[in-house]
């Protein structure tokens, strides 16, 4: 049996990664976490128990805990979720971003070379590709884009993506990075839109949308980039990148607005605050080198997806509030006070 370390598997996207693993194969999952404010265990309390899953406390910026952790484990696959991963939060602090992101993933990269990791799969960004222009929505990001960043966290993410290459042709080592957009579902941390939003809308407070609203996403249900994961890390050819995304482009206020009608609240709570700074316009992700290669293709439709989704956050308010009475309390104090 495998042996896979998951980092940032307390996260949003790790933790519906983890379980999906444990649902669909046969792998010993190591969830390998710093537990920062966007990691929390109690997403996983569901399989915790599972005899396959084990937790390890640790940074992937230390090479004390990535090295324990992987001999500890008889790792032979890594995939690396953890990251700093808010972009209004990289612009209130960029320093965290550089240090987690970058530093980060050159650390998990040496250890692997070290230790002769058999698989290494970077989880990377549609944001890398920098922004799309409105007027001509027939251009697509592909795998051939130019890298352009316009955000302290898409250049983070972008120089881990630009590391991984090195280690690859430098070292020769198994490396995969995957591109994908916007995601959405359960277990988000609600300072990103969906969760946000859905939030204030159950509260009956005022939804804060930046701009004119007009800033275009292109959203994938969680579920799908999980499965377009474990596709390129099975059949993925090393040392390539695929993106992975819906075809699915909104613009945030069209979002919004169906978000209010499925909790049966006025568009009078919307409310247009200031621009995020460097906002990018639009992202559009290609993935028809993943569908074609790979067969990989995405199960959920969107108007599916986000009534899921809301049926979820409505479900599970004591998830959102608790962790919306710690930490996040300060950081919305922080980047929202300016902006009203
Ligand atoms: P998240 O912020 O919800 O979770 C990040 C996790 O990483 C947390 O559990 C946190 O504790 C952990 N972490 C942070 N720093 C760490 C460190 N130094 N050592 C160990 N663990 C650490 O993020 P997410 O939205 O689940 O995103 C996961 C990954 O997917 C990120 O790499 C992100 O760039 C990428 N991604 C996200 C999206 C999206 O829409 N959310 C889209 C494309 C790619
Ligand atoms: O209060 C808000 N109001 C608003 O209008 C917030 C939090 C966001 N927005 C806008 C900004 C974006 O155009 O909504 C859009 C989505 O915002 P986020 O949820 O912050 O996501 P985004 O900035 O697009 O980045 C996300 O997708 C790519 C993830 O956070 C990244 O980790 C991922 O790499």
């Amino acid at each position: 049996m495998k042996n896979i370390l998951v980092t940032g598997g307390a996260g949003f996207i790790g933790s519906n990664f983890v379980k999906y693993l444990l649902q669909n194969f046969d792998y010993n999952v190591i969830n390998f976490d710093k537990l920062t404010y966007a990691g929390n265990l109690e997403n996983l309390t569901d399989i915790e128990k599972d005899p396959r899953y084990t937790f390890f406390k640790g940074d992937i910026c230390s090479e004390q805990d990535v090295e324990k952790a992987l001999t500890e484990n008889k790792v032979d696959t890594i995939v690396n979720f953890a990251a700093e991963s808010h972009v209004d939060r990289s612009i209130l602090g960029p320093k965290e971003f550089i240090v987690t992101n970058v530093i980060g993933t050159q650390v998990l990269l040496e250890a692997a070379r070290k230790l002769g990791i058999e698989k290494y799969l970077q989880v990377s960004t549609d944001e890398v590709y920098g922004s799309l222009p409105e007027d001509k929505p027939e251009l697509l990001f592909t795998e051939k884009t130019p890298i352009t960043t316009n955000s302290p966290y898409s250049a983070s993410k972008a120089s881990a993506d630009l590391l991984v290459n090195a280690y690859y042709h430098t070292f020769k080592m198994p490396v995969l990075t995957t591109r994908c957009s916007n995601n959405y579902g359960p277990y988000q941390f609600p300072e990103k839109l969906i969760p946000l939003m859905i939030a204030k809308a159950v509260d009956g407070q005022k939804l804060p949308v930046y701009g004119d609203g007009k800033n275009v996403r292109d959203w994938l249900y969680v579920e799908d980039h999980c499965s377009a994961i474990c596709e390129v890390l099975h059949k993925g050819k090393i040392g390539e990148v695929y993106n992975i995304g819906g075809n699915n482009e909104w613009y945030n206020i069209d979002i919004v607005k169906i978000i209010l009608k499925i909790l049966g609240k006025g568009e009078d709570h919307i409310t247009y605050v200031k621009d995020r700074p460097g906002h990018d316009r639009r992202y559009a992700i290609d993935s028809s080198k993943i569908m074609k290669e790979l067969g990989w293709a995405p199960k959920y439709q969107f108007d599916g997806g986000i009534e899921k989704t809301i049926k979820w956050y409505v479900e599970n308010e004591n998830w959102w509030r608790r962790i919306m009475k710690g930490e996040y309390l300060n950081y919305f104090e922080k980047n929202y006070s300016n902006k009203m």
